[in-house]
């Protein structure tokens, strides 16, 4: 199969929620020597892109958008197991505390960026999604790590990436801790605006933006 077919069927595959096609198209790809990187930035994320643009023109519904989430939750475990092997990175570049906000249950990208982090040397606490503002100052507080990592998939959330930054000015921990945003919706202007440190559109340029910030690049 060649990466134009393997794409091809897997965006289908995510558009039809047909579970076992898509873990048919993945396993045949990767055993074809395809970076699941690759796999990842070209085919699925497209592919739920897809579901969504699907979901908001009132092509699709809710259980067709979960199943979609699902199976795209369960393959990118294939993935990621994938990713881990090839990495066996042994650096300490820090420790990283990981969010989606508060009221926002998508954790897909986000899973994706804490995976790419700790390939890449950093130590990350992964709090989960729909995190209190207060749980996520309260580990700053408690763990005085390097960055925060706040995800945002809906516009309605994204003001929680406001509120965090805010209360981490409050407790006085702003000037030892940066802040990374991302999510779908959250473009540099937003970081811009909110007084983030920086913004990053995907995983590999998460860990960039993450680099930068630190000063390692
Ligand atoms: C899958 C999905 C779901 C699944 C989530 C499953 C899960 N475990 O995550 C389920 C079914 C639960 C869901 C629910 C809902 N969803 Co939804 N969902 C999606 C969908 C199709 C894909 C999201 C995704 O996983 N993308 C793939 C990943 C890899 O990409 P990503 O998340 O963008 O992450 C990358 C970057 O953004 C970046 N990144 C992400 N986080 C961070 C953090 C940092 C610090 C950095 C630097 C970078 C970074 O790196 C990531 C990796 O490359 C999107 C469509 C879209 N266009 O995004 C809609 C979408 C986000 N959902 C939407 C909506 C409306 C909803 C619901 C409100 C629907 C409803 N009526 O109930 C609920 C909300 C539930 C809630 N309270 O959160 C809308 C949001 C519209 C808006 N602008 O607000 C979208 C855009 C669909 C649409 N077009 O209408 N959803």
């Amino acid at each position: 199969m060649s990466m134009e077919e393997v794409t091809t069927g897997i965006i289908e595959a995510i558009v039809k929620q047909d579970e076992e096609e898509l873990s048919r198209v993945v396993l045949n790809g990767l055993e074809e020597g395809i970076d699941p990187m690759a796999i990842i930035n070209e085919a699925i994320t497209p592919g739920l892109r897809k579901v969504g643009d699907l979901f908001a023109d009132e092509e699709v519904f809710l259980p067709e958008l979960v199943l979609a989430g699902q199976i795209v939750t369960e393959i990118m475990h294939v993935l990621e197991e994938k990713i881990k092997g090839n990495s066996g990175n042994i650096l300490n570049k820090g420790l990283v505390v990981m969010a989606t906000v508060n009221g926002d249950v998508h954790d897909i990208g986000k899973n994706l960026v804490v995976l790419l982090l700790r390939a890449a040397g950093y130590e990350v606490l992964d709090l989960g999604k729909s995190v209190a503002t207060r749980t996520i100052v309260e580990k700053v507080i408690e763990l005085n790590p390097k960055i925060v990592g706040l995800s945002s998939l809906l516009s309605t959330t994204m003001p929680a990436q406001k509120q965090v930054i805010e209360a981490i000015v409050e407790s006085g921990m702003r000037d030892q801790v940066k802040v990374l945003v991302g999510g779908a919706p959250v473009t540099r202007e937003w970081a811009e605006k909110i007084g983030a440190d920086g913004y990053a559109e995907n995983a590999s340029t998460a860990v960039m933006e993450a680099d930068r910030v630190m000063g390692y690049r």
